[in-house]
């Protein structure tokens, strides 16, 4: 026996065998001849001949892990924002190779084929997709775990720009059928909803009934490990009719009602919501929440009960973690599972929960933060809301007894917000019923217990910690960027995979001349995808000298995509007034969605792409400026955004980006980042050396300063000609001719209505800020050594690195050993 971390031998790298493997599954499985087989024929039976060799390890792993007794962790998440399947299934068995020489022996071409395979967004951004990114760890590193979440049937809208506007269309990802998931018809449970309850007694077992029910289905994927036997399981949850609701209805004659109840109880799992902004309260959110999380809680529970007796040993093989408090339903589940099911008693039960529990907060953001009304909960819910309550009542109790009556810290401690329509605040509820609270970034972790939990911080401080984000290398470098990956496998060794720690031996290549050569090559190669992706999706040509000056993530105002705008309309002022001067040509590219109902980050891309068309058209600054907005920003286009870029935009206000993602997976394929003191830019400033990023802008406390102050943009607007200029021709309307007031209200955002996130406040700071990155891209020998020494330090941001930590010091489990491979 071995751990499950080890290089190993490949019994498959056998062209001819994986030949027949395909040409069976065409044939078998799809049903198509090779004649008539279409592309995507032929990349359904590649990826089924692909998926039985994960198969024969999936099994082995499951095997192993019941043998070993082994304690698992289930990682909760509303999101897993996967992307694509097929090349990543292919490097993670390392047989990328082989199959591209079995495909272009039937004269396909593996790359082709694998940009037709739609992507699974099943998120809505870094909270979805740092979820995707730690199955891919888990399964590295052979911890025991599992994803649970919601097969949503449609995920992320797709994003059109028509006439600079957003256009949301729906994403019904499953059309074709997705050949990496296998149904389990037989794994169902009961969800029950409504209804009331019967002989309760406070901390008591109780009797729920008159419910209307739905049944859960599960659909497991498989999620390979890299260079490992270590396979983990995603399983999602899908909505499906009870027969009793289809059956009352028929027998009263009515089939359509059948049909319609049907539809509507599946409805649950129809589609994401896809607002990462603000919590709207809608009722179908919440039959989300707690239809996965009761699933999955009976299911594990029935896991347990397999190979355990009882409860008591519960916390020693289960660990459930709560991404956020989506999941947080999952805690009264597992009280009610264990008080009313099976009669373990009240505080018993919440022992095992508070053991079992971890959760990690994503956001400050007040508006993101989730409350349920009482009345709704109640209403949905009544059991969960008294145990709810119970815990409440019990925790006050307690704290009373410690400290005494001290009424206004038991109103700002209670799980019931009584200050207007009551509401249950569920971050207080993962905090409750948790033994780890963790944030995503050092500062992050630290604002966390000084803002909205600084009460349960003094309370419990042993309960919270930093657990800083990380990303996957396989897929965010060695999938993303084959040429930089190539140059690195030949330079370090292929390493770097398994232990991103490896790139730190790139440090002293960053003065060897051959080595900058090679690496400005590789990024070359890369802008040149870039490019030609915009020539042939949009049209425009982009000079790949250019420097590539790079901001995707959600459309928030907080991220203040905004200031970015405001210097792009500075500089092209400068160009204008000094049209022989000595500019740096940019192509600033813009991508990201906004949530349907936001409609100042909506006006934000209106604005972006009206700048974009006036200046590009304009013959007076020919290369020296384009803006590109893409349009439909999701994973796949991100992998070949990310390596393209030259200068990364992590501008947030500081003290609101959690942690970020994006900034580390930009440093990582080799761009410079221009960014505030915010989320985990700190750690990367650490981690590359001061000279290493350009950093500028108000810190956390100065923000905090400024406020309290009570901020005046508008004395910047008046103090400041260049910003001045800037401002006044948005809202006269030098970028909106045809109607000269659609910017009015984003003028009177910055100037009038107090610039929440203090654009203005920052925006001398960066322009300035901006000069030196110009000045430093004058010298491409300088400029590259710096965007190596980058690489070099993001060893730390690997989400290997995160996961580790969370195994170790949060749900302490041990990998599982398995037996070589093959
Ligand atoms: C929030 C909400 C609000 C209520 C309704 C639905 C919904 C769905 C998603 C979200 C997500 C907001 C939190 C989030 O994505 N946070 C991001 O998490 C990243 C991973 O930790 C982190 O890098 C980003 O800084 C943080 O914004």
């Amino acid at each position: 026996m071995t751990p499950a971390t080890f290089e190993y031998d490949h019994p498959d790298r056998d062209v001819a065998a994986f030949k027949r493997s395909v040409a069976t599954k065409l044939m078998y499985a799809v049903g198509k001849d090779p004649f008539a087989a279409s592309q995507d024929d032929w990349l359904h039976a590649t990826a089924l001949a692909v998926r039985d060799l994960l198969v024969e390890r999936w099994m082995a792993t499951t095997r192993a892990s019941y043998a070993q007794d082994v304690k698992r962790v289930y990682y909760l998440s509303m999101e897993f924002l996967i992307g694509r399947t097929f090349t990543n299934a292919l490097l993670a068995v390392d047989l990328y190779d082989t199959v591209k020489a079995a495909l272009a022996d039937f004269d396909i071409d593996v790359a082709a084929l694998g940009e037709r395979e739609p992507d699974a967004a099943l998120g809505n951004g870094g909270l979805g997709r740092l979820a995707a990114c730690f199955l891919d760890s888990m399964a590295t590193l052979g911890v025991p775990g599992m994803g649970y979440g919601i097969r949503y049937e449609y995920g992320m809208f797709r994003q059109r720009i028509i006439d600079g506007q957003q256009v949301e269309t729906p994403d019904y990802w499953l059309t074709r059928g997705n050949p990496w998931e296998f149904q389990r018809p037989e794994v169902k449970y009961r969800v029950r909803f409504g209804g009331h309850v019967e002989g309760r007694q406070a901390y008591g077992a109780a009797k729920w009934v008159g419910t209307h029910d739905v049944l859960a289905m599960a659909y497991d994927t498989i999620i390979p490990g890299y260079g490992t036997q270590a396979t983990n399981t995603l399983r999602l949850w899908s909505a499906r009719a009870t027969e009793e609701i289809d059956l009352s209805a028929f027998n009263r004659g009515n089939y359509f009602e059948a049909v319609e109840s049907k539809n509507h109880s599946e409805n649950v799992s129809r589609v994401l919501y896809p607002d990462d902004s603000t919590l709207s309260g809608k009722e179908l959110r919440l039959h989300q929440e707690y239809f996965f999380c009761s699933a999955s809680v009976q299911d594990l529970v029935r896991r347990y009960l397999r190979t355990h007796e009882g409860f008591g040993q519960l916390h020693e093989k289960v660990s459930i973690h709560l991404n956020d408090t989506h999941p947080v339903l999952a805690v009264p589940e597992l009280m009610r599972v264990l008080v009313d099911e099976y009669d373990v008693n009240w505080d018993e039960a919440w022992a095992q929960t508070q053991k079992v529990f971890s959760y990690t907060n994503h956001t400050l953001m007040h508006e993101a933060l989730e409350t349920w009304p009482v009345e709704m909960l109640g209403r949905v819910l009544p059991r969960h809301l008294q145990i709810i309550f119970d815990i409440n009542a019990r925790f006050l109790g307690e704290v009373a007894a410690q400290v005494g009556p001290d009424t206004d810290l038991m109103r700002r401690l209670s799980l019931v917000d009584e200050s207007g329509e009551r509401r249950v605040r569920m971050a207080y509820l993962a905090v409750l019923a948790s033994h780890s609270v963790n944030g995503v970034s050092a500062l992050h972790s630290e604002l966390m217990t000084q803002s909205i939990f600084a009460d349960f911080a003094r309370l419990f401080p042993e309960r919270f910690n930093n657990k800083t984000n990380g990303v996957t290398p396989r897929r965010w470098l060695g999938q993303a960027n084959p040429p930089l990956a190539a140059l690195l496998d030949k330079r370090i060794g292929r390493g770097w995979r398994r232990d991103l720690a490896q790139l730190e031996a790139l440090k002293p290549m960053a003065d060897q001349p051959t080595f900058v050569r090679a690496f400005r090559h590789a990024k070359r190669e890369n802008k040149l995808r870039l490019a030609n992706w915009i020539e042939q999706h949009m049209g425009l040509v982009v000079d790949t000298d250019a420097m590539f000056d790079v901001q995707v993530k959600r459309i928030h105002e907080y991220k203040r995509q905004l200031l970015n705008v405001l210097h792009v309309i500075t500089r092209y002022h400068r160009i204008l007034d000094d049209p022989h001067g000595h500019h740096v040509p940019r192509v600033v590219v813009f991508a990201g969605k906004a949530a349907s109902a936001y409609v100042t980050a909506k006006q934000v891309i209106r604005l972006i792409n009206d700048v974009a068309a006036v200046i590009n058209a304009d013959e007076r600054v020919g290369k020296l400026l384009k803006v590109v907005f893409l349009p439909n920003y999701s994973v796949s286009l991100a992998e070949i955004i990310m390596p393209a870029a030259d200068l990364s935009e992590q501008i947030s206000t500081a003290g609101t980006e959690a942690s970020g993602t994006g900034n580390m997976k930009f440093a990582l394929n080799g761009a410079l980042t221009i960014g505030t003191l915010d989320g985990a830019n700190v750690e990367m400033k650490d981690a590359v050396g001061d000279d290493n990023i350009f950093i500028f802008g108000n810190t956390t406390p100065q923000v905090a300063e400024i406020r309290a102050k009570g901020y005046q943009p508008r004395s910047f607007y008046e103090g400041d000609a260049e910003l001045r200029r800037v401002l006044d021709a948005i809202q006269s309307g030098a970028f909106s001719p045809g109607e000269p007031g659609r910017y009015q209200s984003l003028f009177d955002t910055l100037v009038n209505w107090g610039d929440h996130y203090l654009l203005l406040a920052d925006y001398a700071a960066y322009v300035a800020k901006q000069a030196e990155v110009d000045a430093l891209y004058r010298d491409p020998e300088a400029w590259t050594r710096k965007a190596i020494l980058n690489v070099a330090g993001m060893g730390v941001f690997s989400s290997d690195r995160t996961i580790a930590e969370y195994a170790h010091e949060i749900w302490r489990t041990r990998p599982v050993m398995l037996g070589k491979a093959g």
